[in-house]
């Protein structure tokens, strides 16, 4: 269908990178980088940023993979982002040591391809396919699937609204800093997501700066959860069975909860066909008030985490199920949001489109 060939043209001509279960990467999108001043969106982030980015990832032996919005382009020119972040290009090329670093551009930074002396150039691409175990993950920044919104016919319901609502899950994170509508990013979600069914693979967005993971409902997540902890006990030793049964009884606080509130209903909606597919994930952003989103890939794990200055004051998404971790001493704090592994997400693709 015509709608999809912008994507189907990524996922055929994206160069490839073989991954496998040893693989770290990160992935972190709309940074929005400007030159420093009051009026760029990223300055209150840029402590934080660059010590989660040294000492978790750097020194963890993580790759690197900045998907599109890095540097804002329609507010300030190349040269005044670099005079004011040109270490922190520096510091994305020494990810290189460690694997590879890719730099995908957005809709805010694709003219970047018109400035050959770019830093970065060296790595600038549009999109990148990872292949898992046979299985492709497609990163690019998610503007590409905008066109499909001036299509002619093209009809947002609120009822498709809902549906997208749910099934992606987001992380109810309210202080997105573009203008998007509700509407568009629904479209743009939507088409991803369409097209990543329809060509079983992973879609890694960014661009709507709405943290994005999987498409399960939060109660189907949680269902399945207790049932991987139950399946786990029996072989377990007594110190890990302590544990489970500790994390047994936060799961089931938190299912009780959504249930409370009313959610049961609305969140099992919104499925492709009945059934929810986990097939797009956004990294959400780096311009966050409070803190930053990103996607790590480790140990044949994907994971959606925050990071924040405000670790154990502040209230998140499912801080129930995962405590906030300080990284060493430096008073950040990582909040794993979700995470599930890479061979799941993929059998549930395969199996139930
Ligand atoms: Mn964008």
């Amino acid at each position: 269908m015509k709608r999809y060939s912008n994507l189907e043209r990524l996922l055929h001509t994206s160069e490839t990178i073989a991954i496998g279960r040893d693989s770290k990467i990160v992935i972190f999108s709309d940074l929005h980088l400007g030159d420093g001043g009051r009026n760029d969106e990223f300055r209150h982030n840029a402590p934080l940023f660059e010590t989660l980015l040294r000492e978790r990832y750097l020194s963890g032996g993580f790759s690197l993979v900045l998907n599109g919005d890095i540097e804002e382009l329609f507010k300030f020119d190349l040269r005044s982002i670099e005079a004011a972040w040109g270490g922190l290009l520096e510091l994305f090329l020494l990810f290189g040591r460690n694997g590879f670093v890719r730099k995908l551009y957005g809709n805010h930074d694709q003219a970047l391809l018109d400035h050959a002396d770019y830093r970065l150039a060296c790595v600038l691409a549009e999109s990148l396919c990872l292949h898992y175990e046979g299985q492709k993950l497609l990163l690019f920044h998610g503007h590409q699937a905008s066109p499909w919104l001036n299509e002619p016919g093209s009809i947002f319901s609120r009822s498709l609204f809902y549906l997208l609502r749910y099934f992606a899950r987001p992380f109810g994170f309210r202080n997105y800093s573009v203008s998007y509508s509700n509407r568009k990013r629904f479209a743009i979600e939507r088409s991803v997501y369409e097209f990543s069914n329809r060509s079983k693979v992973i879609s890694i967005i960014g661009h709507t700066h709405r943290p994005l993971f999987e498409s399960m409902s939060k109660v189907d997540y949680l269902n399945y959860r207790i049932e991987e902890l139950c399946r786990s006990y029996a072989e377990a030793g007594a110190v890990r069975q302590r544990s489970i049964e500790g994390e047994i009884a936060e799961v089931r606080r938190e299912l009780e909860s959504c249930y409370r509130n009313g959610d049961a209903n609305s969140l099992r909606r919104g499925r492709y066909g009945a059934i929810a597919i986990p097939s797009i994930f956004n990294s959400g952003c780096c311009i966050g008030k409070r803190g930053v989103t990103a996607l790590e890939i480790e140990e044949g794990m994907i994971r959606l985490v925050y990071w924040t200055r405000e670790g154990l004051k502040g209230k998140y998404p499912g801080e129930r199920l995962h405590k906030a971790e300080e990284l060493g001493s430096t008073g950040i704090y990582r909040v794993v949001l979700n995470e599930d592994r890479l061979d799941y997400v993929f059998s549930r693709i395969r199996l139930l489109v």
